[in-house]
């Protein structure tokens, strides 16, 4: 596994190891801080200021994507598209906060000049502050929260993405799928004993037939305002039959075989300026390219996706917008 030892780049990291007994297990992030509405905080909201990294084939990085143009931030937030699959330089770039840049420039370079004794991963999502050159934060379900808060004095953006009263809902389905859907498919795919990926994929579908039958009567996970629950969810949907399915051998089922799911997808996908966040054959590519799971790096074919066809969630009762 790659990462940063006392600031130098390595591609092996004995103390950092993440598979335990066969099972994939989950480093924390480690840069925790946090934009804010108040002038006067650390990192306080301005435009232009905070500047986004990200790849393609990532879910956590697709969510802060998703919620970055759901709360109008493309124009105040610029992103940045790792060039390829996780190489041998990690994630790397030919453009970011000082301009283009000759050939391509590894984010972990982006880490030593916030952090010059740095030792950890190099991960996507990061948000960085080009003010003070350092990393605001790395954790992507701590900078949606920021995005759907912080900056609203700016954009005048009302969306709720985490309302007051459905909190409790909105956090009980994260805990639930977090560690099953969400960081599940890594478990399934990553594992590497039988026994534990056995263990992995017979969670991950049980949680997959949970939900589907929780989206029988409910138009979103938390009822009827779609939440940060069902965008942090929709991200792992989306890249599933594309990538997952074979990548990651969950392939019990696909996304588009469950009759509740694969509609809630569609729904989701053809939300104003989502489609603009999802890019399959790159998502595909960048999962197909792993070596640890694909060895000869090869891209299948199919499947063939089309999330753009007629969905039938307008049956159920819901706004989907919740304002502020
Ligand atoms: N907890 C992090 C996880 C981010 C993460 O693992 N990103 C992957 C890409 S999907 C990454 O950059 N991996 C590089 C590595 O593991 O070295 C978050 O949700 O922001």
């Amino acid at each position: 596994m790659s990462g940063m030892v006392d600031g130098r780049w390595v591609t092996s990291m004995p103390a950092a190891e993440e598979i335990k007994g066969g099972r994939f297990v989950r480093m924390d992030s480690l840069f925790r801080d946090a934009v804010s509405a108040d002038p006067d905080a650390k990192y306080p909201a301005e435009a232009g200021r905070y500047h986004l990294f990200v790849a393609w084939g990532c879910p956590w990085a697709a969510r802060t994507l998703a919620v970055r143009a759901l709360k109008g931030l493309t124009g105040l937030i610029p992103a940045y598209y790792a060039l390829s699959a996780f190489g041998g330089e990690g994630w790397t770039y030919d453009d970011g906060p000082n301009g283009p840049v000759p050939e391509t420039y590894p984010l972990h370079r982006y880490y030593s000049k916030a952090v010059p004794d740095y030792t950890g991963k190099v991960t996507v999502p990061t948000l960085w502050d080009t003010q003070t050159n350092s990393i605001v934060s790395n954790e992507s379900s701590e900078i949606i929260r920021m995005f759907n808060k912080a900056f609203d004095g700016l954009t005048g953006n009302r969306l709720d993405l985490y309302p007051d009263d459905l909190r409790p809902e909105i956090d009980r389905w994260n805990d639930y799928i977090y560690p099953r859907i969400n960081n599940g498919v890594y478990r399934t795919g990553f594992a590497t004993t039988q026994e534990a990926y056995d263990e992995a994929v017979g969670v991950l579908f049980d949680a997959l037939d949970t939900v589907d039958a929780h989206l029988a009567t409910n138009r979103y996970l938390a009822g009827d305002a779609c939440t940060e629950a069902d965008w942090r969810l929709f991200c792992t949907l989306v890249r599933f039959d594309i990538g997952y399915h074979g990548a990651f051998k969950c392939n019990l089922r696909r996304i588009e075989d469950y009759p509740q799911l694969s509609n809630y997808l569609r729904e989701l996908y053809q939300w104003p300026g989502i489609a603009d966040t999802v890019w399959l054959e790159r998502i595909k590519a960048d999962y197909y390219g792993l070596t640890n799971v694909n060895p000869s790096r090869i891209v299948p074919a199919g499947p063939i996706v089309d999330l753009t066809g007629p969905h039938d969630r307008g049956r159920l009762a819901g706004k989907g917008i919740r304002e502020k």
